[in-house]
């Protein structure tokens, strides 16, 4: 079958790349290319960009009233929601995450842009009680300009969702540029932005490489700031690279989160959340619960339990209502998957289950690795410390409270963190004690529209979703209003 062919938007209207080349998007599940995308260069990049600086500048967003900037968020969502199924195989082809999952995202995903519609016209300044006579001074909240906003392969849409929202709600334009690997969902979701009435050039794409049209957003002049979630090292490029022209930034960049579990817990609701914590989306999640640190009095029953229950896990297609873990998104990654399983192995860790890639039939065309779990791990392993990104868990004993926090927080990381425990203090406690931008007390991987979301440490700058997230894409302009009749004499101070 000829692969599907998904376009860019530059300007309201669908296009190629200046080039004409095209790069191919493979299904995790087939290994085989099922779709192509536009294969851009500096030159669309920098098309996009003019035009979004256009949009912003001139024209009807310019001018438009927030109240009906938030009409048009509120009407993109609700088509989102109508939309929802096709979207949804868009991203399970393209990505391998389950339809399942994908079925739960897309009727989650309109709630971000009926939110941040809401808020549109809730941006608000202030009027201040002047220290000087007869002067009155305000503020108003200003959009940046132009956001580039920089997506991973993991979550497509739904990272994406938590960019334009708060950007579009508070005035700005977007160039989007997804992942190379996960492409497809994104240029789907770029259809509906005419229809929903947003003008021309509000919102663009460009897709490609990010070493050749990343960077080349990155660095352009016009742009004031980039909205990025991806791996710590390209963050910290990005981040480099922005400085040079002091543009604002957002940067999500994973983490290796503790999930801890103390002998007062109900230890079959921790091991639940243990195993959602690290082999939903097959472990490639920035909140993935990586570390389980389990109370030395407990080990044994809840290790043995985790094991059991993780051995359960149905591998298959991601398409099938039955399967509940699906394949690594890219190659490379489950090579880095792979590799760190031997890194383990080699560190002495003790191999619990999996371990390898899964052997039936069915699954050796796509990219499987087995759901893997180590047991006896030392938070000084490499398995411990680096972002793994796969269905891989680490088991890590502790003996009390300030064993925890001190594993938790031994870490250059701090984007989640989950705690399991029947005892008020001490969720409080280790809550506060816990260097992390978000902690679940007895449940893992909750996330909501109103609930901001972003890293302590190495795990970024800047939070996305929730009230914060309007401030990331907004500055603060203090006007002053003199109202005497006359200026005095600046020779004789006052
Ligand atoms: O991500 P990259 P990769 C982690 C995870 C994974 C590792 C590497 O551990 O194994 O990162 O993944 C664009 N200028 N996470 O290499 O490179 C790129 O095209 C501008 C955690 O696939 O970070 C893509 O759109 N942009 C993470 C986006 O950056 C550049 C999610 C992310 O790609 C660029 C994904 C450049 N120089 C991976 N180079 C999370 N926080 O959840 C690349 N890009």
């Amino acid at each position: 079958m000829e692969p599907a062919r998904y376009h860019n938007t530059v300007d309201g209207r669908t296009c190629e790349s200046a080039t004409g080349r095209w790069l191919q998007s493979v299904n995790p599940f087939t290994g085989e290319a099922w779709a192509e995308v536009p294969h851009c260069d500096a030159a669309d990049a920098e098309q996009a960009i003019e035009t979004a600086h256009a949009a912003f500048t001139r024209g009807p967003w310019a001018t438009m009233s927030a109240t009906n900037r938030g009409k048009l968020l509120r009407r993109l969502g609700d088509l989102i929601a109508r939309d929802a199924d096709k979207l949804a195989e868009i991203e399970v082809r393209d990505n391998g995450k389950l339809l399942a999952e994908m079925g739960a995202q897309l009727r989650y995903i309109p709630e971000w842009f009926h939110y941040y519609g809401g808020l549109a016209d809730k941006i608000e300044g202030a009027v201040l009680p002047s220290d000087k006579p007869n002067v009155f001074t305000y503020t108003k909240r200003e959009p940046l300009g132009v956001i580039v906003a920089i997506t991973p392969w993991n979550s497509p849409l739904l990272l994406l969702a938590w960019k334009l929202a708060p950007a579009l709600a508070a005035g700005n334009t977007v160039v989007v540029k997804p992942s190379e690997f996960t492409s497809c969902s994104t240029l789907a979701l770029m259809e509906l932005f005419a229809e929903a009435g947003f003008p021309a050039g509000v919102v663009n794409s460009v897709t490609g490489y990010g070493a050749e049209i990343g960077a080349a957003l990155v660095e352009h002049p016009l742009v004031s700031k980039v909205a990025f979630t991806g791996g710590d090292a390209t963050g910290a490029a990005v981040y480099a690279t922005a400085a040079k022209n002091i543009k604002h930034v957002t940067l999500e960049l994973g983490g290796k989160s503790p999930n801890i579990v103390f002998a007062d817990a109900n230890i079959d609701n921790a091991v639940k959340g243990a195993i959602s914590g690290i082999f939903a989306a097959s472990g490639q999640t920035c909140i993935a619960g990586s570390r389980l640190l389990v109370q030395r009095s407990v080990y044994d029953e809840v290790a043995g339990k985790v094991v059991d229950f993780a051995r359960t896990a149905r591998l298959g297609d991601p398409m099938a209502a039955t399967t509940q873990v699906g394949p690594i998104t890219t190659l490379p990654q489950r090579t880095k998957v792979l590799q760190y399983i031997d890194v383990a192995k080699a560190e002495g860790a003790d191999c619990l289950l999996g371990g390898g890639t899964p052997t039936a039939p069915e699954l050796t065309r796509g990219w499987f690795v087995e759901p893997t779990i180590f047991g006896g791990v030392s938070n000084a392993m490499r398995i411990a410390r680096e972002e793994v990104f796969g269905p891989v868990l680490s088991i890590i004993p502790f003996e009390d409270d300030d064993e925890a926090a001190t594993i938790a927080n031994d870490t250059i990381y701090g984007l989640a963190a989950g705690i399991w425990t029947s005892d008020i203090r001490r969720a409080h406690v280790m809550a506060d004690r816990i260097q992390a931008g978000t902690v679940w007390v007895n449940t893992y991987r909750a996330v909501s529209f109103m609930a901001p979301f972003g890293g302590y440490k190495r795990s970024g700058i800047g939070r996305e979703s929730g009230q914060d997230a309007v401030d990331e894409y907004l500055q603060t302009k203090c006007v002053w209003i003199n109202l005497d009749e006359e200026v005095p004499n600046p020779f004789v101070l006052r």
